[in-house]
């Protein structure tokens, strides 16, 4: 297999410096020999000007900050590439989709929405997902989110929904949260947005790695092939390790323990090998289908189920390498949905054709001038040649007089390509109307697909969800906001609503007036999208669910092992041996006391973290294995209670081994006999089954009573 990723290493590599073995310098390569005092006029003089290390040390230092992203501000990144499957020229031109030969390289950026660059990665939000493809044929980014509809349906609308959903502007409060009256004020008036942020307030909303979330380019585009037909096209990448995540009360704690927790486990899981993979997969559709379904194809705030169109999956994304460093590649890479190759094309989506604007323009300011496409992250692989010149940071060297086209003087190049020869020819599409300022009556329906998504979820999700709403809605101070919130949740599912309302101490009310009188638009009142016409095209759309999918994947899982003095060796050693050496899961000894513990065996161990350090949120799972000597310490430490009961409460594997069989009966987990993520004595293969199924969902109900 050609190895085109490994063009991009070689690329970043003209600018990667390791500075072990050198001298220090001063940035025009002087050698520096004090660098802890300024130059001064006597011992206990003024410092003086001429100082020019001093001077350049902190000048640097006063402009390290750069702006950071008005959305998507919180990010981590992570190299890879992307393999092909299956030759797709049927449908596109474009490289990257034909080639079974070749490996391109990418980069990948996830990130929270809302929250600010230091905010924590557990927030209830949206997140992320965008990929730079450095293909042979030009830079190809597919910037997408981790669900698969978006809030507005018309760019328009998204500084309005971003200014409500950011902090609140006199008070700056509150931060990556979405739980107060601006947010709900706005979307409960911009109806189309019910539908996304069903999605976010569902289980998607706090996922338990960047590593199993699912990724959607949720715009419709085109693939166009050599003989310029078109067909449309949605792009899904569906993680191997299944969709899973945490619940919001270890949410809301993980951001405590461990506010980088997502960062941290991508980056851990690549530095042991565990790379994460997700299979790209194409929704293709007929260009004479455009009009076939019950909503519009250029609506953003629609995804197509899979039961009408499936998911064709074609090939395989590995990220396998940490970035050097976070600020030269993470901080400063620049995404953009208009960064397209041949073979690829945009639809009219007035909310793609809003981001085709918006990418470039932050970046000028964010990145300091047009010449962001020469940092090394952000620069193609193939060569660059054109007529663009100047501005701040120019690091090319243009040679020659002509910077201009036509012309002579240059032999007439850079020249142009023909379609033939690779150059980029936009989709003729036919285009007869009238201009106006308006939305097409087929992106009316803002209530279908939020009563779909509901239906297709297990009970236990529905709970989560509606947990949600009565969490995010119970910080709103406005009760007329609630009400409309209600009322529209109503017109969703009576369930849901009921269920929220109740548990807010609220009543539905029959029906909402236009909110104001004041004029804030047609498309401002609910009314206008016939919230009773739903229409129920489907009954269930399976992939809606994150029911876990059969896997025996539990590489990377954490597990956390509480022991203290005297532990039995051999349990321990016949567990790691299955999980860990076999099944790549990772074992952390958490003791009462840091350092190192001596086992049954009398040999030391290193403790990973003491019992005070850590928290039962940040592991998958719990194992203890016997020994007389270290289960009578464990049991005078109330944490080590807290941790079973917390994992109970998460519906987590937990294993007692030996002894340990004491501290069942002393915890609330001896409650829960027929639990089969509850083992005695288990084997191995039972405790790696149960992992690989994430949590036992069905324990939920029945601790409602175990207070943590
Ligand atoms: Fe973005 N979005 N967006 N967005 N978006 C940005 O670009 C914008 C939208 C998405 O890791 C910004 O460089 C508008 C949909 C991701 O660097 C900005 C509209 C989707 C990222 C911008 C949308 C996204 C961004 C901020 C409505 C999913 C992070 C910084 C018309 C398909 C990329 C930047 C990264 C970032 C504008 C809607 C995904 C301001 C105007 C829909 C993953 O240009």
């Amino acid at each position: 297999m050609a190895n085109g990723h490994k063009n991009k290493v070689g690329d970043l590599g003209k600018n990667t410096v390791a500075s072990e073995g050198k001298p220090m310098t001063t940035d025009q390569g002087v050698k520096i020999n004090d660098d802890a005092n300024s130059l001064k006029a006597g011992e206990r003089g003024a410092s003086l000007l001429e100082d020019f290390i001093l001077r350049e040390k902190i000048t640097h230092f006063d402009h390290e900050r750069i702006p950071e992203r008005i959305v998507h501000a919180r990010g981590s990144g992570a190299h890879g590439y992307f393999e092909l499957y299956e030759d797709m020229r049927k449908y596109t031109r474009a490289r990257i989709f034909t080639d079974t030969e070749n490996r391109t390289p990418v980069f990948v950026r996830f990130s929270t929405v809302a929250g600010s660059k230091g905010s924590g990665d557990l927030a209830r939000d949206i997140r992320g997902f965008a990929v730079k493809f450095y293909t042979q044929e030009g830079v190809f980014d597919l910037v997408g989110n981790n669900t698969p509809v978006f809030f507005i349906q018309d760019a328009m609308k998204f500084p309005d929904i971003i200014h409500s959903v950011k902090p609140e502007p006199d008070w700056e409060i509150p931060q990556a949260a979405s739980a107060h009256d601006t947010f709900y004020d706005f979307i409960s008036l911009a109806t189309e947005s019910l539908h996304n942020h069903m999605w976010a307030m569902s289980d998607r909303g706090i996922p338990r790695s960047y590593r199993m979330m699912e990724g959607f380019g949720i715009h419709t585009f085109r693939l166009v092939n050599e003989q310029g037909e078109s067909h449309f096209v949605k792009f899904h990448w569906k993680p191997k390790l299944g969709v899973h995540s945490v619940t919001w009360d270890e949410a809301v704690k993980i951001n405590g323990a461990d506010p980088d927790f997502h960062r941290r486990d991508l980056w851990e899981a690549i530095e042991a090998g565990h790379f994460p993979e997700w299979e790209l997969g194409l929704q293709i559709i007929p260009a004479e289908d455009e009009h076939k379904y019950e909503f519009d194809l250029l609506d953003a705030t629609k995804f197509v189920p899979e039961e009408l169109v499936p998911v064709k999956i074609i090939g395989k994304m590995t990220l396998d390498r940490n970035p050097d460093n976070f600020f030269a590649e993470t901080e400063q890479v620049a995404f953009h949905p208009g960064h397209i190759v041949p073979g690829i094309d945009f639809t009219n989506d007035p909310l793609l054709q809003g981001r085709l604007f918006s990418y470039t323009d932050t970046q000028l300011s964010r990145l300091g001038g047009p010449n962001f496409r020469e940092i090394p992250i952000n620069r193609t692989v193939n060569e660059v040649h054109n007529n663009h010149r100047d501005a701040q940071m120019r690091m090319t060297i243009n040679q020659g007089k002509a910077a201009y086209f036509p012309n002579t003087i240059g032999g007439g190049c850079p020249h142009l390509a023909k379609m033939a020869e690779g150059g980029f020819t936009s989709f003729e599409e036919r285009i007869d109307g009238k201009k106006i300022r308006d939305r097409s009556a087929s992106f009316n329906d803002h209530f279908s697909q939020p009563a779909l998504f509901f239906r297709s979820l297990t009970e236990w999700e529905q709970t989560h969800l509606i947990n949600a709403y009565v969490f995010e809605l119970g910080k709103c101070n406005r009760d007329a906001i609630k009400e409309r919130m209600l009322w529209l949740l109503s017109q969703i599912d009576d369930r849901l609503a009921t269920a929220v309302a109740s548990k807010l101490g609220m009543q539905i009310p029959m029906d909402i007036e236009r909110p104001i009188n004041q004029n804030i638009g047609a498309d401002a009142d609910p009314h206008k999208h016939e919230p009773s016409a739903v229409k129920h095209y489907l009954e269930k759309s399976e992939a809606l669910s994150q029911e876990p999918l059969p896997t025996t994947i539990i590489e990377g899982r954490k597990i956390a092992v509480l022991v203290a003095d005297g532990f039995d060796m051999a349990a321990l050693q016949k567990m790691k041996a299955y999980l860990e050496e076999l099944k790549h899961a990772n074992f952390q000894l958490i003791a009462p006391h840091g350092g190192t513990i001596r086992c049954t065996e009398n040999m030391e161990h290193r403790v990973d973290a003491s019992l005070m350090t850590t928290e039962s949120v940040l592991f998958d799972a719990l194992y203890i294995p016997g020994g007389i000597q270290s289960i009578q310490a464990l049991k005078s430490e109330g944490k080590v209670f807290k941790f079973i009961h917390e994992m109970l409460k998460h519906c987590k594997v937990i294993a007692f081994d030996g002894e340990a069989e004491e501290l069942y009966k002393l915890s609330a987990a001896k409650d829960f006999v027929h639990d089969e993520a509850i083992l005695l004595n288990g084997s191995p293969e039972h405790f790696a089954g149960a992992l690989a199924k994430h949590r036992n969902w069905q324990r939920e109900p029945h601790t409602l009573h175990i207070a943590v």
